[in-house]
């Protein structure tokens, strides 16, 4: 399996699967949800009701409609409320939930935002050391390759660094 960063927006990558860091509603938000739901047009919105909502941590997929991405997976994240809430335990799960998902369709490429690193609150660096974690520990035969897309500098620096060191 390839592990990759990179810098940008994840609604512009030509890939299987992009990941939505969403909210239990899934009915859109602000953030990298926002961005998804505007690129990928009122379609999304449309199939995303039909699920009525999801758990923290839990993952639903629908296809990319407008987007360059084949499918998307929206997966709400845990709320940062100082780490003893869980948050760790429901962060890995959004990863292996999502990696289960993109196992059964087949996904070859999968992209990743942060997810819980924004309006949710979660320390980066230890969110991204769960999220390198759990992808290098799939065992499944998809997706084949994973993109880690980073947002900003910082947030790319934080990821490479895990990726060297640990
Ligand atoms: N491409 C890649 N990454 C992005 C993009 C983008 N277009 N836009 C933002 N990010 P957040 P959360 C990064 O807040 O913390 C929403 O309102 C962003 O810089 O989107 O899981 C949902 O509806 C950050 O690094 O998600 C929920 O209510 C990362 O994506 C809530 O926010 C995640 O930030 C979820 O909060």
């Amino acid at each position: 399996m390839i592990i990759r960063t990179i810098k940008a927006d994840i609604t512009t990558l030509e890939v299987d699967v992009i990941v939505n860091a969403a909210n239990c509603s899934l009915l859109g938000g602000g953030g990298v949800d926002g961005a998804i739901h505007r690129a990928a047009g009122p379609e999304l919105l449309e199939t995303c009701r039909k699920f009525g909502g999801s758990q923290t941590g839990e993952a639903r997929i629908t296809p990319g409609f407008r987007l360059p991405a084949k499918y998307v997976i929206h997966t709400p994240g845990p709320v940062w409320r100082g780490g003893s809430h869980g948050e760790p335990e429901l962060l890995r799960a959004c990863y292996v939930n999502s990696l289960t998902i993109a196992n059964e369709t087949r996904c070859r490429v999968i992209a990743f935002p942060g997810i819980s690193i924004g309006v949710y609150r979660y320390p980066k660096r230890e969110a991204a050391q769960i999220a390198v974690q759990t992808v290098r520990a799939w065992p499944g035969e998809f997706p084949q390759e994973i993109i880690f897309c980073c947002f900003s500098a910082e947030i790319l620096s934080v990821y490479n660094e895990i990726l060297q060191n640990d």
